[in-house]
């Protein structure tokens, strides 16, 4: 379907991101004020976390009430439907958020049966909606994306996340030859999979994360015509803690430029 059409469950998943979004907003625009001591930061931003957390699982309940729930911030929920679940991140990038840059999002995905079957990703501050459901393509606002078209590697550029449990990272970074001018950290798996979606990174790959940083993120890189799988190259499942997206092209480049 090449028409702007979102789907009953993709609507109520807006609604959900966009009722949330509203305090969100309104919390960055007290860190920019510097209007949150240093010393209350932490507490302050666990709150609109929660916050934000409880009100978007406020929403879907109420259009779903029988559908299960994983969540960043709260233990899962198992309703009576266990084979229908949303996976929520409330807040996807909380460090940039709290300093005050606004390169965070809302990341919900719905899974049925075990398969990633809609998801979006709401950036409350640029208003950029991404959204995608299985078999119906990718979208920003009302515009389709599709993964870039690059494969020569010091033309590309490449997110990842540096996380402390990876020792690993280090050294796949400085096996990426390209990596001074490709290489970007910009501190939210689930938006960096969008843009690879997008076609503004040609690729992405981050470990330690969970599902609720990517479910979203996977299918909207798949529904933009991308590669997803591990970064040794095994198959991405929904338990795995680590990712490589890019563009159909240069996958088995970048695994390879990962570890030479
Ligand atoms: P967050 O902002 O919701 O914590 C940044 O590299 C990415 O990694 C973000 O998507 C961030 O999600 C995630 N992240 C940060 N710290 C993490 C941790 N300790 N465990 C798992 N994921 C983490
Ligand atoms: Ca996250």
């Amino acid at each position: 379907m090449s028409v702007f059409q979102q789907t009953p469950v993709i609507n109520i998943m807006e609604k959900a991101a966009r009722k949330a979004s509203k305090k969100i907003i309104r919390d960055f625009g007290e860190l920019e004020k510097l209007q949150v001591s240093s010393k209350s930061l932490g507490d302050f931003v666990t709150n609109t976390d929660i916050y934000a957390e409880k009100s978007i699982i406020e929403t879907l309940s109420y259009h779903y009430p029988d559908y299960s729930f994983i969540t960043e911030e709260s233990e899962n929920i198992i309703n009576k439907d266990n084979n229908n679940t949303f996976v929520i991140d409330p807040i996807d990038g909380t460090k940039n958020f709290i300093h005050g840059i606004p390169q965070f999002c809302i990341s919900i995905a719905k899974l049925t049966l075990n398969e990633i079957t809609d998801g979006i990703i709401l950036n409350p501050i640029s208003n950029e909606f991404y959204w995608t459901s299985k078999g119906q393509g990718a979208w920003m606002n009302n515009q389709r994306l599709r993964v870039s078209n690059r494969k020569i590697l010091s033309e590309c550029l490449v997110g990842t996340g540096i996380s402390q449990k990876n020792t690993n990272i280090l050294n796949n970074i400085k096996n990426l030859k390209e990596y001074p001018t490709t290489l970007r950290n910009m501190g939210s798996a689930a938006l960096d999979l969008a843009f690879v979606a997008a076609g503004k990174l040609d690729a992405f790959w981050e470990n330690d994360l969970n599902l609720w940083d990517v479910a979203a993120g996977v299918l909207l890189v798949i529904e933009a015509g991308g590669t997803i799988s591990e970064p040794e190259g095994n198959k991405w499942l929904l338990g795995s803690k680590s990712i490589m997206a890019s563009n159909s092209l240069i996958h088995d480049i970048i695994l390879g430029a990962l570890r030479n």
